[in-house]
């Protein structure tokens, strides 16, 4: 079985842990957004591609879902000795590596798309990992700061401003003129089944269906795709998907979500058990929707929750 999923940082990263767990033979594709990248101290970081690879790959650190396990911030003290900032940028020694290798390879010329397999050949996360393009995308947060309306890096906005402040607009920058990353488009068109994990709808899966043809070659793959609610509770269940939610103006409930995805692009959506009132309210929609546990307390309950999509799936057209 082909399974494509579109995935953010870490929602997306945990529940792809329980996938594979749950589908130990699948052939599975990631598409991963990088409208998260940020160049800093001349290097390229791709917070959301680097999240899967490490915690597919065994290096993440576990508790704070980004960046390096067993990390230290010897360089990044150096570099602050001089001045050298943003100090709110939190990055390692050991992940400091990683950057290093992918902007020499991207300055000799390589695709991002190349430098990620590359990357990926130490980290084996056993699935194929492409950035959702080789073109430079980056979402853009405008604010309101001290009564001046400006745009922010989406990593200023949430690391810096801990997104303090509202969200008024969400723009990927660049977005309109990328290509989907070779492989892409073939992943979505040899699929047997799309999944989009809990992951961020604005910010990390709405950013990949900015790319144009990703998202008319999901709707033209004919295959079921799948979502599952990163909102339960009507709150996200980590990070700031309620503020950027709010800015594309949809309300941070299970329902609103799928409803902001629509019919013409999902089959099936899955719901925490404690929003089970709305699935009612998704299949009026033309959803089909069941509610069942989606807390990915470890990887057995991601694995679960895996097995409940791909019912799912095979439950719809
Ligand atoms: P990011 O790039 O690191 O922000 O990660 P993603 O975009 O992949 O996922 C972020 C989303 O994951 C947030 O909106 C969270 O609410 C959601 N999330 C995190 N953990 C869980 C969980 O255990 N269950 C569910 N349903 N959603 C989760
Ligand atoms: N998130 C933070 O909240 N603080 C940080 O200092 C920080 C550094 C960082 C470095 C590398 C990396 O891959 C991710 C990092 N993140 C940090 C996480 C990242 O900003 C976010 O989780 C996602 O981009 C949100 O979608
Ligand atoms: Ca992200």
């Amino acid at each position: 079985m082909r399974i494509v999923v579109l995935a953010g940082g870490i929602g997306g990263a945990r529940f792809l842990r329980g996938l594979k767990r749950a589908a130990p033979d699948a052939d599975i594709t990631v598409i991963g957004n990088t409208g998260d990248d940020i160049h800093l101290f001349g290097l390229k970081v791709c917070p959301d591609l680097d999240t899967v690879m490490y915690t597919l790959g065994g290096g993440i650190n576990e508790e704070q879902g980004w960046g390096r396990s067993d990390e230290t911030f010897h360089l990044k003290e150096e570099l602050a000795a001089y001045g050298v900032g943003p100090e709110w940028f939190g990055l390692g020694d050991r992940d400091f590596a990683t950057h290093i290798v992918r902007t020499q390879m991207t300055g000799a010329g390589y695709p991002l798309s190349a430098v990620t397999q590359a990357l990926c050949d130490r980290w084996q996360p056993g699935v194929r990992l492409i950035p959702m393009t080789d073109d430079r995308v980056e979402t853009h947060v405008a604010v309101e700061v001290d009564g001046e309306r400006k745009a922010v890096h989406f990593q200023e906005y949430w690391v810096r401003l801990r997104a303090s402040v509202p969200a008024e607009a969400i723009v990927p920058v660049g977005a309109e003129q990328a290509k989907p990353a070779p492989g892409v488009l073939e992943a979505l068109a040899e699929a047997d089944v799309i999944l989009f994990p809990p992951s961020n709808p604005v910010v990390s899966i709405g950013t990949i269906l900015a790319v144009p043809g990703i998202r008319e070659a999901i709707a033209d793959a004919g295959v079921p795709v799948v979502g599952l609610s990163p909102i339960v509770g009507d709150a996200p269940v980590r990070g700031m998907a309620d503020k950027v939610l709010a800015a594309v103006g949809v309300e941070s409930t299970a329902a609103a979500v799928a409803e902001h995805y629509g019919s013409g692009l999902l089959d099936g959506w899955l719901v925490d058990t404690v929003d089970a009132g709305v699935v009612d309210r998704v299949e009026a929609a033309g959803i089909r929707c069941r509610a069942v546990p989606l807390l990915m307390t470890d990887t057995d309950a991601a694995a679960r929750m895996a097995e409940e999509a791909l019912t799912l799936a095979r439950e719809v057209r």
